[in-house]
C-alpha cells in the first residue's frame, strides 16, 4: 500500500504545532526519538523532520509529497508546488523597520538606503512594485542587529509581538505581508496519494471547525423557545428536548467562537437559563 510522506520542522516554530495537528487528526506516530524519518502506527503517513528552509524544495523534488512551512518562506522561493491549505499558527508578519529616532514619512525614505534581511527576494518585489531603488544587504541572521553595527539604515525581518524590534531600538514601519503556517503538496502526486491527502484534509478540517466552534447547551421556558431558537442556527437547526419540569425544554446547538459572547448576551436577554458551553473534539459537516 502506498504511503504519504510529509515535511516537518525538525525544530523550531513550526514544530510543535504541526506534530499537535497531526495528533489531533488522530494520527499516532512515535515522537522525540531525534529520528529522522519515522511512520505512523494508524495513518498511512511518512513523516520526515527537516529544517524548515529545506522543505519547498523537498516537495517540489519529491522526496515528500507534502509539508508545512510559513508563508514567508514559500514566498521567499517560490517552487512548483501547490498550497494545499492555511493553517492558522506560527503567525506573524514580515515589516520593514527602522532606527526609533528616525523621522519616517513613508516608504520613500527607503530610496538609496540599505536594507539588512534573510528575505531578499521577498523585500525586492516590495521595491519594485513600489519603484524604490535600494540596496539589500543579505544576512541570514541577527537582522536586529544590523542597523546598530552599521551595516544597514534599516531592515526587513519576522515581527511577531515586537519586542525584539524594540529592545534593539527599531521601530515597524511598514508591513509587507502576513505569513501563517500553510500546508504544500507537490503538484505532482500521484491518485493514491491525492486520495491520502484528501483523508488527511477532511480530518484537518474537522479539527479547525471544531477549534472554532462551541456546543452549547441551555434551558429555557418553552414560551420564549421560538425566539431563543432563532439565535442558534446550530449545523441544521437546534435540538429541542423537553426537560422534567413542565413547560420548560432543553436547546442544545453549535456556536461559532468568533460570536460567542454577542450570543450569550442575547440568549441570556432572551430568557435562556443554565447555559453551559463545552468545547467540540471533531466537527464533520
Ligand atoms: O532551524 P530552522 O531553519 O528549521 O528554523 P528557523 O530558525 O529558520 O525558523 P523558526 O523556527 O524561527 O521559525 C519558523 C517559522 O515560524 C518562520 O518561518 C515563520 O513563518 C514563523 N514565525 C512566527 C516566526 C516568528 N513567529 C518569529 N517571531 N519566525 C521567526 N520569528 C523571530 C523573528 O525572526 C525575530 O527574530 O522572532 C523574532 C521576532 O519576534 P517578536 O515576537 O520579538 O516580534
Ligand atoms: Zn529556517
Amino acid at each position: 500500500m502506498c504511503k504519504l510522506r510529509v515535511a516537518l520542522q525538525k525544530n523550531g516554530r513550526l514544530s510543535q504545532k504541526s506534530i499537535e495537528l497531526l495528533q489531533e487528526c488522530g494520527i499516532r506516530f512515535p515522537n522525540g526519538s531525534g529520528k529522522l524519518l519515522t511512520e505512523s502506527s494508524n495513518f498511512p503517513l511518512q513523516i520526515l523532520f527537516l529544517r524548515d528552509d529545506d522543505i519547498p524544495q523537498y516537495v517540489e523534488q519529491r522526496v515528500a509529497d507534502i509539508g508545512i512551512i510559513g508563508e514567508n518562506v514559500l514566498m521567499e522561493r517560490p517552487k512548483n508546488i501547490i498550497t494545499v491549505k492555511k493553517l492558522g499558527f506560527s503567525s506573524c508578519r514580515m515589516s520593514l523597520a527602522v532606527p526609533k529616532e528616525t523621522e519616517y514619512e513613508g516608504p520613500d525614505f527607503f530610496r538609496n538606503k540599505r536594507i539588512a534581511t534573510s528575505y531578499p527576494s521577498i523585500l525586492s518585489d516590495y521595491f519594485r512594485q513600489n519603484g524604490i531603488e535600494a540596496t539589500i544587504e543579505f544576512i541570514s541572521g541577527s537582522v536586529e542587529i544590523a542597523t546598530g553595527i552599521g551595516l544597514a539604515d534599516a531592515v526587513f525581518d519576522i515581527v511577531s509581538s515586537g519586542s525584539t524590534l524594540l529592545s534593539n531600538g527599531l521601530k515597524e514601519v511598514e508591513k509587507v505581508m502576513d505569513s501563517e503556517a500553510v500546508l504544500i503538496a507537490s503538484s505532482g502526486l500521484d491518485a493514491e496519494r491525492k486520495a491520502l491527502l484528501d483523508k488527511l484534509l477532511l480530518r484537518i478540517q474537522a479539527v479547525q471547525k471544531a477549534a472554532a466552534h462551541k456546543y452549547i447547551l441551555l434551558n429555557a421556558p418553552d414560551a420564549k423557545l421560538k425566539s431563543i431558537q432563532q439565535l442558534l442556527p446550530g449545523m441544521k437547526s437546534p435540538t429541542v428536548l423537553p426537560l422534567a419540569e413542565k413547560g420548560w425544554s432543553s436547546l442544545h446547538s453549535v456556536i461559532p467562537e468568533d460570536d460567542f459572547w454577542n450570543v450569550i448576551d442575547a440568549l441570556k436577554n432572551a430568557g435562556a437559563e443554565g447555559i453551559l458551553v463545552v468545547p467540540i473534539e471533531k466537527m464533520i459537516l
